[in-house]
């Protein structure tokens, strides 16, 4: 990091930790200094206004004002320039950062159920296929709603607030809800997206740097969105085999048993979603 990206730093921004992040350090500090450098301009003309028009060498108001047309000029530019830099810049890297996924045979799969207050973390196991969900199997035990007949998810594995991912190998997310909107949020990775009811949000990064980084909810989704935090752990990738075979053999034992994550998570959900309704009924009420 260089001294110049230290703004950053000072107004609280956490290390980047994700391949891309760096790109999106770059601009953050590039607008913070130009936002300075704008601060910095527009007060000078401010102060050179108060002085130049004060009253004493003004009494008398002038109705005609500027007569040249060179504001218009200079405001037409920088429409411009704004337009160039948005649709010929902006646009087309953010299309490119959002369309163009990595292959999925180097990548990590993971589904990502957002619901209030946790986010459930839902892998393939072994056989690398996600079992089939559906609505009509949650139930407390079951956050995920997977179907306990289907044979590809019997060795699927369900974590609650903590997901592990290996060092150096692209995660592709695909984020839903269970209940309301809620945004999946990694401030180290750069990288976040609104979990939204009814819709699979794909998302994707790469981990560089191994160690353990909060995970957040970016949407006030209810009375427990504070609590909305956990935890992804960016492993070694001798750690992460460990890790998905303690998953496994926990998985291996537990069908229709408590969800594998449960007990181990740093984060204490508040409440599952069954036992805790999102909002009072709305009540009729008499009116005039
Ligand atoms: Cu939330």
């Amino acid at each position: 990091m260089n001294s110049l990206a230290l703004i950053n730093e000072f107004l609280g921004m956490p290390p980047n930790a994700s391949s891309h992040g760096y790109q999106i350090d770059h601009i953050i500090e590039f607008c913070h200094w130009f936002m300075g450098a704008l601060f910095f301009g527009w007060s000078a003309f401010f102060i050179l206004v108060l002085i130049r028009f004060r009253k004493r060498r003004h009494p008398v108001a002038d109705h005609h004002g500027v007569k040249s047309g060179i504001s218009t000029h200079l405001e037409f530019s920088v429409v411009l320039i704004e337009a160039v830099l948005l649709l010929g810049f902006a646009i087309p890297l953010w299309a490119k950062r959002v369309n163009e996924f990595p292959p999925i045979k180097d990548a990590i799969l993971v589904n990502v159920v957002a619901q209030q207050f946790s986010f459930n973390y839902h892998l393939p196991g072994p056989d690398g296929q996600f079992g089939r969900r559906d609505v009509s199997f949650e139930s407390n035990s079951n956050p995920l709603g997977l179907d306990p007949n289907d044979p590809a998810g019997k060795d699927d594995i369900a974590t609650l607030g903590e997901l592990h991912v290996p060092v150096n190998r692209p995660v592709i997310v695909e984020l839903s809800s269970k209940d309301v909107i809620h945004d999946f949020f990694l401030p180290s990775m750069r990288i976040g997206a609104d979990a939204i009811p009814g819709s699979r949000i794909p998302l994707w990064f790469t981990p560089i740097k191994t160690g353990t980084y909060e995970v957040v909810c970016a949407q006030l989704c209810g009375l427990g969105h504070y609590s909305m935090k956990g935890t992804l752990v960016v492993d070694t990738p001798e750690d992460y085999q460990a890790w998905l075979k303690e998953r496994a053999e926990l998985a291996g034992g537990a069908q229709n048993a408590p969800p594998a994550g449960a007990p181990k998570t740093e984060n204490k959900p508040t409440a599952q979603p069954e036992n805790k309704p999102a909002a009072p009924p709305p009540s009729p009420s008499p009116s005039g």
